[in-house]
């Protein structure tokens, strides 16, 4: 039978407490950075589309705010992709699907960690990367038989097999940003971390040629897109980034990635960073305290011995003209009501062009949550709607809940004001100065 599959991406970006969403999320920073996001598409969902035999008809769609979906797209399975935050709405969907008796099937970083909970609201919750399974799915859904949780067997995807997203399947019109994946996982393993290391253990990378297949697609859609890497940690691997970096180069485009701090530590990564359109570099210091950090990194406290080259790595990175997005997680176990006021000295002293705060957050599937959960602090066990990075659901150790709460939005009082976000800026034209001086 040929079906009519619907992609759903659940893509609202918000925090669930409406002070924070008036207060927090108005703030300048916050907006421009909300705004270029929130039109991000789905990644998974096109590179399932492209995964899915030519006879089935596909469709995409988006749902920020299920309160504003008149009608359910028509089609014989469902597919959505979410993440923690709206896990509910799209359970709340897949339901309504369901009562029409049209079979649905969810996947994505909250239902591989907790599947038996989708399996509630879904025929089929599939676990781990998508590619795994995917064709399986599609056939048990084509027969009419699906088999509950597709947990793809502990086979690891080899992203050289990665096929082209469907970025053909998107308005033009809607995007200009696009994200591109160029590895999944991460050596490291931060106790707090809800990202791809819950699809793999391993660090993987995909070949530098079909990275620049998909940006070639892109091109041909969009003639002047920015690119986002959907990576964790690009430049683990420094030969591998040279080569990928080099490669982004010679596409005359503007992006940006994550990454971690010892991007510093390669000078000619740096220079090639600079030379191929690499705006901007999204760094997880998370702490600007020796105690904050201690412990975080739960293999070799990796990031605890980052702390002291902090400042001077920024200074270098933002020498070469690409700006840094210095990330800090509010109320870490380490860090006291001390914290704040050390962020605020920090990014003063090393003037990292942007910033980004967030509370520290207890994904399902992470250490964190597990230890949390044993600890008896998570307050609303369950409340995933909680799960914004802004939002607080756990009691802190060495702060109260109101002290997080209040200096938190105090702090993005001061460090988003338009004063301090000018200053930060200047800071870096000066860095970039002094860098090509050097
Ligand atoms: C792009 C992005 C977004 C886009 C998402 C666009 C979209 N609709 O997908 C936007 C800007 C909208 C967004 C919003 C938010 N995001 Co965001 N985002 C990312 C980012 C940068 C990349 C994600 C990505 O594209 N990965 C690549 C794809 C291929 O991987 P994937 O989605 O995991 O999909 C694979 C599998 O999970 C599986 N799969 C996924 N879906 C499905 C569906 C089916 C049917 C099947 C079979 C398989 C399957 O197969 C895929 C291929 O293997 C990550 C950070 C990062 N570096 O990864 C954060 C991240 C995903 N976001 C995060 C968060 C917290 C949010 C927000 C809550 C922020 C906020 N306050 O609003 C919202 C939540 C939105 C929601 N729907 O719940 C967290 C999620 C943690 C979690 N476990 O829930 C991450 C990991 C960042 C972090 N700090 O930890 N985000």
């Amino acid at each position: 039978m040929n079906m009519k599959i619907a992609f759903i991406a659940m893509s609202g970006v918000r925090a669930h407490n409406p002070v924070l969403t008036e207060l927090g999320l108005n703030l300048p920073g916050f907006v421009e950075r909300g705004k270029a996001i929130a039109s991000l598409p789905s990644l998974s969902l096109l590179t399932l589309a492209a995964l899915t035999p030519e006879r089935h008809e596909v469709s995409y769609h988006e749902v920020a705010d299920i309160r504003e979906l008149d009608e359910l797209p028509d089609c014989d399975l469902a597919a959505f992709s979410t993440y923690t935050a709206q896990v509910k709405d799209a359970y709340e969907l897949a339901d309504r699907y369901r009562a029409r008796g049209v079979a649905t099937v969810i996947g994505g970083l909250h239902v591989t960690s907790l599947p038996e909970e989708a399996l509630k609201h879904a025929d089929a919750v599939v676990v781990g990367e998508g590619e795994v399974s995917w064709e399986r799915v599609v056939a048990d859904a084509e027969s009419g038989k699906m088999a509950g949780i597709y947990a793809g067997g502990g086979v690891e995807f080899d992203l050289a097999d990665a096929p082209m997203p469907r970025y053909d399947l998107l308005e033009p019109d809607r995007y200009n940003r696009l994200t591109v994946q160029t590895q999944r996982g991460c050596p490291w393993r931060c106790e707090f971390c809800a990202s791809s290391i819950l699809l793999t253990p391993v660090y993987k990378q995909k070949p530098v040629v079909r990275v620049a297949e998909e940006i070639t697609e892109i091109k041909r859609l969009w003639p002047e897109p920015f690119i986002e890497l959907a990576d964790d940690n690009t430049f683990v691997n420094k030969h591998h980034g040279r080569e990928l970096v080099e490669t982004i180069g010679q596409f005359g485009l503007h992006w940006f990635t994550e990454t971690d701090i010892s991007v510093a530590d390669d000078e000619r990564l740096l220079e090639l960073l600079a030379q191929s359109g690499c705006r901007e570099l999204l760094i997880g210091l998370e702490s600007p305290t020796a105690e904050g950090l201690e412990g975080i990194e739960l293999k070799r406290n990796w990031k605890r011995r980052q702390v002291d080259n902090y400042h001077a790595a920024i200074e270098k990175i933002q020498g070469h003209g690409i700006a840094v997005n210095a990330c800090f997680v509010l109320g870490l176990d380490g860090d006291g009501p001390g914290v704040f006021d050390a962020i605020a000295e920090f990014v003063e002293r090393a003037n990292p062009f942007d910033v980004q705060i967030t509370v520290l957050t207890p994904f399902p599937g992470t250490p964190l949550y597990q230890r949390l959960l044993d600890e008896g602090r998570i307050i609303e066990p369950g409340a995933w709607e909680k799960c914004t990075l802004f939002d607080i659901n756990y009691m802190p150790k060495n702060m109260t809940l109101e002290e997080l709460g209040m200096k938190g939005l105090d702090l993005a009082m001061r460090l988003y004001s338009k004063e301090a976000t000018a200053r930060r800026r200047r800071g870096f034209k000066e860095q970039i100065t002094l860098g090509v001086a050097s």
